[in-house]
C-alpha cells in the first residue's frame, strides 16, 4: 500500500451536494490519519542536485530524489501540525500579556482569486485556470486573502526555494498507483487521487480574519481545494524576508503566480483597488484568449476512408495556449455521421483530463478503492446508500484506502444510444508530466467505431466535468 493515506473524492457534480460540516470534520479530526497538516510540511524541499536511483529532471531545473523518497510518511506530519495550536496560544498570550485586546478580524490588504467563474460568457461552459491577479506585492507584515473564485483549486503558497513543478510532481492530485500496475479496463496505467496535498495547509488553527496563517517563507501555506463543503478564504500574514515566492493551484499544473514581499513601509505595493484593476484587465484578455481557443476547435476533421465510412476527429475540450482558459466543451458539440463511421476525439487542453462517456455519466470518475494483498483493489463498500460523498464508504473499519481516478470500461465500439462506453482518462501529454504519471497513464486519443450502429441520437458526457456533453447522431 502507499505510504500516504488516501480519503476518497468525488467529483465535481457530487462534491456540490456535500455536507460543509465534513470539511471540518476532515481538518478536525482526521479522518485520514495522515491528513493534518498534509505532506507538505515534510516534504524536504528538492535538493539543487539530487543524488541516489529514480532520478528525474522536472522542468529541466530541479532533481528530484526518487518518488519512494519523496512519499510523505505520517510521524512527522503529526508533529508539524501539533505545532500549529502552540504557535495559536503563544500569540494569544503575548496579545493579553500585553494588555491589548484582540483586534477583531483583519481587513484584507487585497484579495487574490483562484478562478474567476462569474465572468465566463453567457452560453459556454469554461474554467479560468488562472489567479486574479496573478501577481501582487506586498509589505511585510501585511495581510492579504486567497480566495476561490469558482472552481477546484488550491492556492498554495510555496517556500523560496520550491518550484511549481517541484511541488506539482510531489503533491499535486493526480499520483500513479504504484502498487497496482495492471491495465485499466480503459487502457491506461492505473491512477489514483491525492486528496490529502489538496487539503488546507495548515490543516487547521489559522487562515480566519481573526487568525489569519503566517507565511514565513519556509513552509507552506495552502487554501485546500474544496473537497468537503463550500470553500472558504485564507488569510495570510506575510513574514517572509523580502524577495519573490511562487503560488499555484495544486491540480492544475500551468496555473501559477508570484507574490513579491518588500521591507514593511516600501511603497508601490498592491492595494485592494489596484488588485482588483489588474484581475480585470486580466479576465478582458482571458476571455478573448478562451473565446479564439474555442472558435479555433470548434471544427471536426472528416478524412473519407478506402472503404468509403468516413473518419472524423473532434476536439475534447481546449485551452489557449497559455491554458488560462480551460474550454470545457465537446467541439464540436454535435456531428452527423453514418452507421459504419469512425470518431476519433482528441484533449486540447493542457490542463484538464476529461473522459468521452455515452450515454450518461456512469458516476465512475472516481472509485473509491480497498487495497488487497498484492496490489489488488476491490470497491469500498457504501456506509450509507446511496451514497452522497466518498466519506460515505468504508473498507472493513476505515475509510476507503485510495480512490481510483476515471478508470474507463474499454469498450470502443458503440452500436446503439443505450451503449456504454467509457474512455477513461484523456489528456494532453503535459498532463500526465506534470504529475509524474508514465505518459500511458492517460490517453492523447480515444477512437470509437459506431460499425452496425442504428440510426439514432447519442449522447455523451466527460464524467469529471459536469455539463460537458456532446452528441454523435447516426444517420
Ligand atoms: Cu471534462
Amino acid at each position: 500500500m502507499p505510504r500516504f493515506c488516501r480519503i476518497p473524492q468525488f467529483n465535481e457534480r457530487r462534491r456540490a451536494a456535500i455536507d460543509g460540516s465534513l470539511r471540518g470534520a476532515v481538518r478536525d479530526a482526521g479522518i485520514c490519519p495522515f491528513t493534518a497538516g498534509t505532506d507538505a510540511h515534510t516534504i524536504t524541499p528538492p535538493p539543487p542536485h539530487g543524488g541516489g536511483g529514480g532520478i528525474r529532471n522536472k522542468g529541466g531545473s530541479i532533481q528530484m530524489p526518487s518518488r519512494a523518497m519523496r512519499r510523505p510518511g505520517g510521524n512527522n506530519v503529526r508533529r508539524a501540525s501539533a505545532l500549529i495550536p502552540l504557535i495559536a496560544l503563544a500569540g494569544g498570550l503575548l496579545l493579553t500579556t500585553g494588555g491589548v485586546a484582540a483586534a477583531g478580524p483583519v481587513t484584507p490588504l487585497f484579495t487574490i482569486a483562484a478562478d474567476n467563474a462569474s465572468a465566463v460568457p453567457a452560453g459556454h461552459l469554461w474554467a479560468f485556470n488562472d489567479f486574479f491577479p496573478r501577481s501582487a506585492t506586498i509589505a511585510q507584515g501585511g495581510t492579504f486573502q486567497f480566495v476561490n473564485g469558482g472552481g477546484f483549486h488550491t492556492a498554495t503558497l510555496l517556500p523560496a526555494s520550491w518550484t511549481a513543478a517541484a511541488d506539482q510532481d510531489v503533491n499535486g492530485i493526480a499520483a500513479a498507483d504504484i502498487d497496482d500496475t495492471a491495465l485499466n479496463p480503459g487502457g491506461q496505467l492505473k491512477t489514483v487521487e491525492n486528496i490529502p496535498a489538496v487539503l488546507p495547509v495548515p490543516a487547521q488553527g489559522c487562515g480566519t480574519a481573526d487568525q489569519p496563517c503566517v507565511f514565513d517563507g519556509s513552509s507552506v501555506v495552502s487554501m485546500g481545494a474544496p473537497v468537503a463543503g463550500p470553500p472558504t478564504p485564507l488569510f495570510v500574514t506575510v513574514t517572509a524576508a523580502p524577495g519573490t515566492y511562487v503560488f499555484h493551484c495544486r491540480i492544475h499544473s500551468w496555473m501559477t503566480g508570484s507574490l513579491t514581499v518588500v521591507a514593511a513601509g516600501s511603497a508601490g505595493t498592491t492595494t485592494s483597488a489596484s488588485a482588483a484593476a489588474d484581475a480585470a484587465a486580466q479576465t478582458a484578455a482571458d476571455v478573448a484568449a478562451g473565446l479564439a481557443a474555442e472558435t479555433a476547435a470548434d471544427k471536426a476533421a472528416v478524412k473519407v476512408n478506402t472503404n468509403g465510412t468516413r473518419t472524423w476527429t473532434l476536439h475534447v475540450g481546449t485551452s489557449d495556449p497559455a491554458g488560462h482558459v480551460a474550454v470545457l466543451e465537446m467541439l464540436p458539440r454535435k456531428v452527423t455521421i453514418k452507421p459504419g463511421d469512425t470518431v476519433v476525439w482528441r484533449p486540447l487542453d493542457r490542463q484538464e483530463p476529461h473522459t468521452v462517456t455515452f450515454p450518461k455519466d456512469l458516476n465512475t470518475a472516481d472509485v473509491p478503492l480497498c487495497e488487497g494483498s498484492g496490489g489488488k483493489d476491490t470497491p469500498a463498500i457504501p456506509t450509507v446508500v446511496p451514497p452522497t460523498s466518498p466519506f460515505d464508504f468504508a473498507c472493513s473499519g476505515h475509510p476507503a484506502d485510495e480512490v481510483a481516478f476515471a478508470p474507463g470500461n474499454g469498450v470502443n465500439h458503440v452500436t446503439s444510444p443505450k451503449t456504454v462506453s467509457d474512455s477513461g482518462l484523456i489528456a494532453y501529454p503535459t498532463i500526465a508530466a506534470a504529475f509524474d504519471l508514465p505518459a500511458s497513464a492517460t490517453r492523447s486519443s480515444w477512437t470509437v467505431s459506431f460499425a452496425g450502429a442504428t440510426a439514432g441520437t447519442y449522447h455523451y458526457v466527460c464524467q469529471i466535468h459536469n455539463g460537458m456533453s456532446g452528441t454523435i447522431v447516426v444517420h
